[in-house]
């Protein structure tokens, strides 16, 4: 099959050559493995559909905001824009219009896999189309180009202390990384805004390229006395690379990894994570510290950190139940840890209301593969006890399990048992989808973001409450 290789340049020329080129431009693009001209020649079109949009609807109401809303945690209001992905409460996630199975039906694969590779998936969500074979191929050849770290990151993370926690060490690296910034010095020298998104595109996949190496070089500093990573292996994908560096090569780890680095790259905009990425580049900050940011919000128990939190739970409880234990023993723990007024970890969820596909299918990749395992069989006995305790408590609006409550024992079969680790794998998946967001949120000329507050006297007056 012959691939078209546009170049962005190449791209311009012709849009100004050529008036009437949608058509055209789209037959030249479709085969094309150049993500960036991709987006160079999609990007116009939608910014055009948005202002008619705009114009046409720009008053209209989508919504009412409620003084709970407002106290609490501003839950059900519709209050931004995010393009990869929307959840539905009943169904979950849905990646650009696909659910999780049609993801894994969909997307290319690596050779001999079954498990979709982030590369495509990344590809979907900045794009909107699934890609074919050889552009998935051609992401995963371009971030192993761009995967090295430069000295003063290697450095940084070569002088921190074991004990400082994976996702300190993570969002610092990242932090740091913005030395690298090609958006902050095209910034610093003045460039036009309508180019701003071309350099976040390639501070995005500067940053994806190189969270492997980052997030590798803190697991072996941090658990393995500093042993070294290893070279990148260019004709090989993101995740298997990844596992090579964090020192796994079975291949179940490695489908897992595709499957891991897949499900949790993006949830839409309103979670902490995500919503905190897309404030911060609101300001202009480059991708780096937007995502650090985002990173440092992932690292809280009721986000990302859950992942960490479900297996420290898990231990706790099967040290006190052992492998022979009774329901009632279960039920007995779980109403221990609400009444001390902690949260069950890994179960409930600000949007969605069922169990999370992304629980699903982690729980379908374990019957396959680990349904012997007694952490799988607990995992599996909590699933049929929490919800009705939860019910019954009468406040969790869902008491169905999340995403969080499923990972971990996956990692701990294939020997990755570090829990403190865990959230940082879940961060350098997060950046697949708020760094496709980012780059179209600079696309879009989406401006600095400043909701209005009001004190709670404030409030009190404009509704005549005394
Ligand atoms: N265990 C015990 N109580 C829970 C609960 C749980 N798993 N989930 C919710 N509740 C409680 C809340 O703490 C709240 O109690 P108060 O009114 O006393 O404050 C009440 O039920 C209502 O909360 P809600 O509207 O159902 O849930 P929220 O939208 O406020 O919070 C979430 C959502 C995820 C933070 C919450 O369900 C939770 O704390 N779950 C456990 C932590 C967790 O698994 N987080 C990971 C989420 C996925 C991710 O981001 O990675």
């Amino acid at each position: 099959m012959g691939i078209f290789r546009i170049t962005t340049a190449k791209l311009a020329e012709t849009q100004r050559c050529v008036p009437q080129f949608s058509a055209f431009l789209r037959q030249l693009t479709e085969g094309s493995t150049d993500l960036k001209a991709i987006l160079a020649a999609k990007i116009p079109k939608e910014q055009e559909r948005v202002k008619a949009f705009r114009k046409a609807h720009g008053a209209t109401k989508v919504g009412d905001v409620t003084v709970d809303m407002m106290y609490g945690g501003m839950r059900g209001i519709k209050g931004m824009v995010w393009e990869p992905s929307v959840l539905d409460p009943d169904e979950g996630i849905r990646f650009r219009g696909l659910s999780i199975p049609e993801c894994q039906q969909q997307l290319p694969k690596a050779p001999g896999g079954t498990e979709p590779i982030p590369e495509g998936l990344f590809w979907l969500l900045i794009t909107g189309d699934v890609p074919t074979q050889a552009q998935a191929n051609a992401i995963s050849k371009e971030w192993s180009e761009r995967a090295e770290l430069p000295p003063h990151v290697v450095n940084l993370l070569n002088s921190l202390p074991t004990n400082v926690h994976p996702m300190t060490q993570f969002s610092a690296a990242i932090t740091v990384l913005n030395s690298e910034s090609k958006f902050a010095k095209a910034y610093a020298s003045g460039v036009h805004k309508s180019k701003y998104w071309e350099y976040v595109y390639e501070d995005s996949m500067d940053l994806i390229a190189k969270l492997p190496v980052i997030a590798a070089t803190i697991y072996r500093n941090t658990y393995k006395e500093g042993s070294g990573i290893g070279a990148i292996d260019c004709s090989k994908d993101w995740s298997f690379n990844f596992s090579q560096m964090l020192g796994f090569d079975n291949p179940e780890f490695i489908e897992l990894m595709r499957l891991y680095l897949t499900i949790h790259s993006d949830h839409e905009g309103g979670n902490v994570s995500a919503h905190t990425t897309h404030l911060v580049g609101s300001a202009l900050s480059d991708p780096y510290l937007s995502f650090a940011a985002g990173m440092n919000g992932l690292a809280g128990p009721l986000h990302g950190l859950a992942n960490q939190e479900v297996l420290l739970w898990l231990i706790k409880l099967r040290e006190q139940v052992g492998d022979k234990y009774t329901e009632a023993q279960l039920k007995d723990f779980i109403w221990k840890t609400l009444k001390s007024g902690q949260v069950v970890p890994g179960y409930g969820h600000a949007v969605l209301r069922k169990t999370d596909p992304r629980y699903s299918c982690q729980r379908e990749f374990a019957l396959k593969r680990l349904p012997e395992d007694p952490l799988f069989k607990l995992v599996s006995d909590v699933y049929k006890v929490v919800p009705p305790i939860l019910t019954e408590l009468g406040k969790v609006k869902n008491p169905w399990p999340n995403v969080d409550a499923h990972s971990g024992v996956l990692l701990q079969y294939y020997g990755l048992k570090e829990m403190n680790y865990y959230t940082v794998l879940f961060g350098v998946s997060r950046a697949l989808g708020v760094l496709a967001a980012l780059v179209w949120d600079r696309a879009l000329g989406l401006p600095i973001e400043r909701p209005k507050s009001l004190s709670t006297d404030g409030l009190m007056a404009s509704l005549k409450y005394k």
